[in-house]
């Protein structure tokens, strides 16, 4: 048997727009919620949530088992997209998150091709890469059920590279071009930092800057993405054609709705 077909992959080179929840609460129990909400795909995020390698695994454990079911609809018996954001591009951390069964990433800090490349070997077996040979006695392979999982795993996997800084910004063609780079995903906290407007993702400077890298993303054929929990910013980068959109969190909806309703009953 060979590696899990990635239904993400296969959406995204059929050009398929799709949406998602980041998951920073660090929790299995949120992670079953957000599965069966109705989004494409979850991330667990590493960089900026309290997880681990073993809370990373509960979560992958609990959106592979959830069917993708909104309120009044037929389940959709497959379940939702599991996505693992690193904390940083290493290649010993990616090989512990292939290893639990993660197939498609979201790698934080990419400013170059060399390091978009590295990456890509990160991710995928010898001779064509460098990850660790052990799935034998892990998940990934359902501990050595998929017999054809080492032959077969690279071409699951899904890499999304993040460009978030002025070098990712001048870098961009060259990162498009690298073999292996699935999509580019633009992370406006970050980028906006480094552009010199902290804080203010909206500054025209920094919109400007994303929509110039959203458009050449679009003319290499890969695929975009982008974090915009603002419904307004999700729907102009639908509207737009990005084709990975982050237009929930599970700390945000939380802390929305329970400050609205207290608010609410406290006047
Ligand atoms: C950013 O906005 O910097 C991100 O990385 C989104 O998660
Ligand atoms: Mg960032």
């Amino acid at each position: 048997m060979p590696a899990p077909v990635n239904k993400l992959k296969q959406a995204l080179a059929d050009g398929k727009q799709t949406i998602g929840c980041w998951l920073v609460l660090g929790d299995s129990y949120a992670a079953e919620i957000a599965a069966s909400a109705g989004f494409d795909w979850c991330v667990i995020d590493n960089e900026h949530a309290p997880n681990d390698l073993r809370s990373t695994l509960a979560q992958l454990q609990a959106l592979s088992q959830t069917p993708n079911q909104t309120p009044n609809q037929t389940p959709n018996q497959t379940p939702v997209s599991a996505v693992v954001r690193p904390p940083i591009g290493e290649t010993h951390i990616l090989k512990q998150f292939l290893d639990i069964g993660c197939q498609s990433f979201v790698v934080p800090m990419v400013e170059s091709a060399a390091q978009a490349a590295e990456l890509v070997r990160a991710t995928r077996y010898p001779p064509g890469g460098v990850r660790g040979v052990g799935a034998s006695t892990a998940r990934a392979s359902n501990f050595n059920a998929h017999a054809d999982y080492l032959h077969t795993a690279n071409d699951q996997i899904c890499l999304f590279v993040q460009v978030e800084s002025r070098a990712g910004l001048a870098a961009l063609p060259d990162i498009l071009a690298v073999d292996g780079v699935d999509g580019v995903f633009i992370g406006p906290s970050d980028l906006s930092a480094d552009l010199g407007h902290l804080g203010n993702p909206h500054a025209p400077a920094v919109v400007t800057a994303i929509d110039g890298a959203l458009d050449a993303i679009a003319a290499s054929g890969k695929a975009s993405g982008i974090f915009a929990v603002d419904p307004v910013d999700a729907e102009r980068y639908l509207a737009r054609g990005v084709s990975f959109v982050a237009v929930a969190s599970d700390i945000n909806s939380m802390t929305t709705a329970l400050r609205q309703t207290a608010s609410r009953f406290r006047q």
